[in-house]
């Protein structure tokens, strides 16, 4: 903390990619503010300085390696960032590790960016584009299926073993599936999963900081939710 607040300020909406990190904020027990971000909007100068691909999740932390500010976009690494900052939801023992983050760049590099145009083209393209419906669906269901595979092996965690970063990287896209037109009733072990990690406080705290689905849906108003101190007064 500082005499201004927390050490660490995210650039934030409430969408999947923000989740994760308010989340994994949450389960740290770390003190933090949401700077609000209206998406493909805003840009800043302090925005972008944080986020030079203009989009959020962004963190910067006041006091970061050495006491020296830092600042840090996409997810993974911010998730990364935290779990190395903390000693936190990612395992000291390296084989332990690299699984963990082969899932947490499996969520970032294709169960995100697929569901994404899959909501995209369901949910808010201007026209029915079937082709686009049928192929980003199609992937959308397999990676599900992939990843009720691999929870069928593991039979608990996204990587096996503990509850880590790469379990907080997949949630939030999960969240959404009834929005992206499918059932858990197809993924037993995802659906098992599901329910559990749902059940965490600090899941829920993290997803509800910013607003929660109602802000995804609506957006913030004009850009101005109210900014958000976990150490301090919640909206
Ligand atoms: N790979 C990035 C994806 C970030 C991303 O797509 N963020 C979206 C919100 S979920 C965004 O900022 N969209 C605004 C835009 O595209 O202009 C990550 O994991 O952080």
């Amino acid at each position: 903390m500082t005499a201004d607040g927390p050490d660490l300020s995210v650039y934030y909406a409430s969408t999947p990619n923000g989740w994760k990190v308010t989340i994994c904020l949450e389960e740290m027990g770390l003190p933090y503010r949401l700077v609000p971000v209206k998406l493909g909007e805003d840009r800043s100068e302090n925005f972008l300085k944080a986020s030079p691909n203009g989009k959020i999740p962004a963190l910067l932390d006041a006091r970061g390696p050495g006491g020296a500010p830092i600042t840090l976009f996409e997810s993974a690494a911010i998730l990364l960032y935290l779990a190395e900052k903390t000693g936190l939801l990612l395992d000291p023992e390296p084989t332990g590790r690299w699984k963990q983050i082969q899932w947490l760049v499996w969520q970032v590099a294709g169960l995100g960016p697929m569901a994404g145009q899959n909501g995209h083209f369901l949910l808010y393209a201007p026209e029915k584009v079937p082709y686009a419906i049928a192929r980003y669906g199609a992937e959308v269901r397999r990676l599900y299926a992939v990843l009720d595979a691999q929870l069928t092996r593991t039979a608990a965690f996204v990587a096996g073993g503990a509850y880590s970063i790469a379990d907080i990287a997949c949630f939030p896209w999960i969240m959404l599936h009834k929005a992206q037109g499918l059932s858990l009733d197809d993924y037993p072990a995802l659906k098992t999963w599901f329910a559990l990690i749902r059940a965490r406080p600090a899941v829920q705290r993290g997803i509800a900081a910013g607003g929660g689905v109602a802000a995804m849906r609506q957006g913030p108003p004009t850009g101005m939710f109210p900014v958000y101190d976990s150490a301090g007064e919640k909206p």
